[in-house]
């Protein structure tokens, strides 16, 4: 690479939480940001479209290209076209609860589709180093505090496919001396965070009940104990682990916890509200098993990028209620109304 040449990204999954701030971070450094989106009948991109520009121009930063990870032969082409430097793994069928619904989907997604992009990378020889969004998921139900080296034992078919996909990106880092490393990331959550998780979700609700156009929130288990974090802080970090000299597998956490319960309080009581008026219990949001806590211990990426969380759970809460109520006000009601409740 001249000196002149700006780095090349690539990110799958970059029309979610982080791979729009993670797109953000890289373009702010100065790289040319390629994005993989899948082909949707509608729009998709609201969270990256303040970073795209019309193709016409001279100038674009990030540019988007159709793909999908089930789509083994596209990604190989693709990554001959971009010639990346560094393949950011963020594409996933996410969502814990909807991978018991679809097993074989998320399976294919979230697990055969990280093994697909290794392959690629390595059958297309392009000189990439690779990322791949691993999850506290894969603890499961081994108890806290869980590092780089407590043994997985995953609840959901979600978090088995991140099993397969972790140990994919060991064994082309062992097999291929490839760069690829493990982001072995706990809950982290922002404004952009999708509705149906449960951070979102309270937030959204606790915008909506303050502004008198919802009277309820329907939850399912309470007691849940996690280790929620600010997905800006996390991106930084995945950036970091592939600046790094050498590819290792690291825990990004606050290694501070909280149950379901702890978050409604701080969210409702931040416009001035008692949770226990508007939260009912529904059972539909359980989960056949169930991940009981996950509290992270992220000493290794302290000690080996200098990486410290800022935003810790209670001020998060109060960030992404400011947000969901500021975005209430802008947008009016009616883009509000529920087509999906989950
Ligand atoms: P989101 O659900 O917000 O984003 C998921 C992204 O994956 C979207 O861009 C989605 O595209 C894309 N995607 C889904 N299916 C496919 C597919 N078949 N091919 C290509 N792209 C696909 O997730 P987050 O941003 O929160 O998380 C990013 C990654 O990190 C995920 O892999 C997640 O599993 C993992 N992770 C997240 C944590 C968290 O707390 N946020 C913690 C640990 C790991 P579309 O917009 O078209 O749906
Ligand atoms: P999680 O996040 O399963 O940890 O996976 P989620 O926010 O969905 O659930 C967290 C906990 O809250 C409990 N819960 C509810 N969850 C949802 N979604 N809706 C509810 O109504 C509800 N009521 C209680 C859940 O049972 C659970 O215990 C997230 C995802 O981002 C994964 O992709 C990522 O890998 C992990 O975090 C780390």
């Amino acid at each position: 690479m001249s000196t002149s040449e700006p780095k090349r990204a690539l990110i799958t999954g970059v029309t979610g939480q982080d791979g729009s701030y993670l797109a953000e971070l890289l373009v702010s450094k100065g790289y040319e940001v390629h994005g993989l989106i899948r082909r949707a009948s509608t729009f998709n991109t609201s969270r990256i479209d303040h970073l795209f520009r019309d193709p016409h121009e001279d100038v674009h930063p990030l540019t988007l290209h159709y793909g999908d990870l089930t789509d083994g032969s596209r990604l190989v082409t693709l990554l001959g076209d971009i010639q990346p430097h560094e393949v950011y793994n963020l594409g996933a069928q996410s969502h814990v609860r909807v991978s018991f619904d679809e097993p074989e989907y998320t399976a294919d997604t979230t697990g055969v589709g990280a093994m697909r992009l290794l392959e690629a990378v390595r059958v297309s020889g392009v000189n990439a180093r690779y990322y791949q969004a691993s999850s506290s998921e894969m603890f499961g139900a081994t108890p806290p505090p869980q590092s780089e080296t407590t043994p997985f034992y995953p609840r959901s078919p979600y978090g088995a496919a991140k099993v397969y996909a972790y140990w994919m990106t060991k064994n082309y880092r062992e097999a291929y001396g490839l760069f690829a490393v493990n982001g072995i990331l706990f809950n982290h959550e922002s404004p952009r965070r999708g509705e149906t998780f449960v951070t979102r979700k309270i937030t959204r609700a606790v915008a909506r009940i303050a502004a008198g156009v919802q009277d309820k929130l329907y939850m399912g288990n309470l007691d849940a104990v996690r280790d929620w974090g600010y997905a800006p802080e996390y991106v930084e970090a995945m950036w970091r682990m592939l600046q790094h000299d050498e590819p290792h597998d690291y825990v990004l956490a606050t290694g501070e916890a909280y149950t379901v319960r702890d978050f409604l309080q701080f969210s409702f009581s931040h416009v001035g509200l008692e949770w226990e008026k508007y939260v009912e219990f529904d059972e539909r949001y359980l989960r056949p098993t169930e991940v009981d806590s996950l509290i992270g211990d992220a000493s290794f990426a302290k000690e080996t990028l200098g990486w410290v969380p800022n935003v810790l759970t209670p001020r998060l809460a109060e960030i992404m209620v400011d947000a969901d109520v500021a975005r209430l006000e802008t947008e009016g009601h009616a883009h509000w109304i529920d087509v999906v409740s989950r």
